[in-house]
């Protein structure tokens, strides 16, 4: 098949004629990509260092997940959940055994798992706790980013994200994250969850204090709220654990998930709780066209078996210790602070620097494709199927940028 090339800029004109401008991407026009590696249409050669958000954990078209995908769509899609399918139940029960969670509700894209986690929270506050109806609120944190529906941005404390969006979605308490004694005074008897990311990642990888999310934990016990952890970009082995609510030993009562649950190959992510929390969901009561279809079920299982099989999780500890320590020692007069937790670090530059995203088009001209966050964070995310060697090849790279005026 003769595939006719295009060149970088033409392809650039066209998205920018036809294409709404909600971002504003480094202009690299990516064609193929296997493992770590990514390839531009002018053939030049990448080192992926953000992992599409953390979706692509397993490495971009790890071939058991595309052989997953091709085989399955050749035979049954879509079905609805008007009747039932086959790779559905298998996958419920895998999550099951590797997340230790009773149920799993499956949907499609992270804010919707995020949404499907507000609504059992409400619900479960009005039948369960007895919270007066319409009165129910959550607790979330400064800097959180949970999805783009207008109820979670009404949250939102970034103006970029909510500005323009009102009017919001009442029912939703904000108190700075990390801050314990704050989030217990913002405890009112009509609380019914807690909602926060255990570490943040579009905050610019920023882990709160230690003892934050136990003490949470703590708050919830203590009050009859629910916990809830959004592991969306966090879980599913990008911190050198399972999930990152592991590294402070306690468990929630509900997380979402989502991205890497099907290894960037399919959206696919879902709200995880026991079973009394997800009892609240009776039929008909929340839905989804696409969630649970068996291409999408088909797909995670692929991608769960790749990370528990190739050992991604323990990869991303034992690598994600060596990164940090090699980051710390770059001597760059730009770096301000070095946070992280498995293969996720921020590199937060200081205001001197110039901003961040002249570092990630330098980082390009060297073949190493990182984003930018807040301005002024350097966001390190690889596949977490990367390599040692692979490893210092990029650091190499941002060693070199990093040390440059
Ligand atoms: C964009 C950010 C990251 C997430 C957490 C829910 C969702 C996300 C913790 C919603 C999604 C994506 C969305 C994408 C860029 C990226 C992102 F920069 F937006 F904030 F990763 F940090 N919870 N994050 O990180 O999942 O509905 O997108 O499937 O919107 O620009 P989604």
């Amino acid at each position: 098949m003769t595939t006719t090339t295009r060149s970088a800029k033409a392809l650039i004109d066209q998205e920018s004629k036809y294409g709404a401008h909600n971002y504003h991407p480094l202009d690299v026009v990516l064609t193929r990509g296997e493992g770590v590696w990514v390839w531009d249409v002018e053939g030049k050669k990448y080192m992926d260092f953000l992992a599409a958000y953390s979706a692509v954990n397993q490495g971009h078209n790890h071939p058991r997940i595309v052989q997953a995908l091709t085989e399955q769509a050749k035979v049954l899609a879509l079905t609805s959940r008007a009747f039932r399918n086959d790779k559905f139940p298998p996958l419920l029960q895998k999550l099951n055994e590797i997340t230790g969670f009773d149920k799993a509700l499956l949907m499609n894209t992270g804010a919707e798992a995020v949404e499907t986690a507000i609504k059992a929270a409400r619900k479960w506050g009005y039948e369960c706790k007895g919270v007066p109806a319409g009165k129910a609120e959550i607790i979330t944190f400064d800097g959180n980013f949970h999805g783009r529906t207008t109820t979670i941005v009404g949250f939102s404390t970034d103006e970029t994200t909510t500005g323009g969006f009102g009017p919001f979605t009442p029912g939703f308490v904000t108190v700075p994250y990390g801050d314990l004694e704050g989030t217990a005074k913002a405890i009112t008897p009509h609380t019914c969850a807690i909602l926060v990311e255990p570490i943040q990642g579009e905050g610019g990888v920023v882990l709160p204090p230690a003892g934050f999310i136990k003490g949470l934990r703590t708050l919830c016990d203590q009050h009859n709220i629910k916990l809830i952890l959004d592991e969306i970009q966090s879980g599913l082995g990008r911190t050198g654990k399972l999930f990152a609510f592991e590294h402070e030993g306690i468990r929630p009562d509900a997380v979402t998930i989502g991205k890497a649950l099907s290894g960037g190959l399919y959206p696919v992510s879902a709200f995880l709780a026991n079973d009394e929390f997800m009892s609240v969901f009776t039929p008909g009561t929340h839905g989804s066209t696409y969630g649970g279809n068996p291409l999408a079920c088909a797909v995670a299982d692929a991608a769960l078996d790749v990370l528990v099989e190739e050992q991604l999780v323990e990869k991303s500890s034992s690598l994600g210790e060596y990164l940090l320590g090699r980051v710390k020692n770059i001597p760059s007069p730009h770096i301000a602070e070095i946070r992280g937790s498995g293969l996720w670090i921020g590199i937060e530059l200081n205001d001197k620097a110039g901003g961040a995203r002249r570092f990630c088009e330098r980082l390009q001209e060297e073949g190493l494709l990182c984003k930018e966050t807040h301005v002024n964070t350097i966001r390190l995310a690889p596949p977490l199927v990367i390599t040692k060697s692979e490893l210092d090849w990029a650091l190499d790279r941002l060693q070199k940028v990093l040390c440059e005026a």
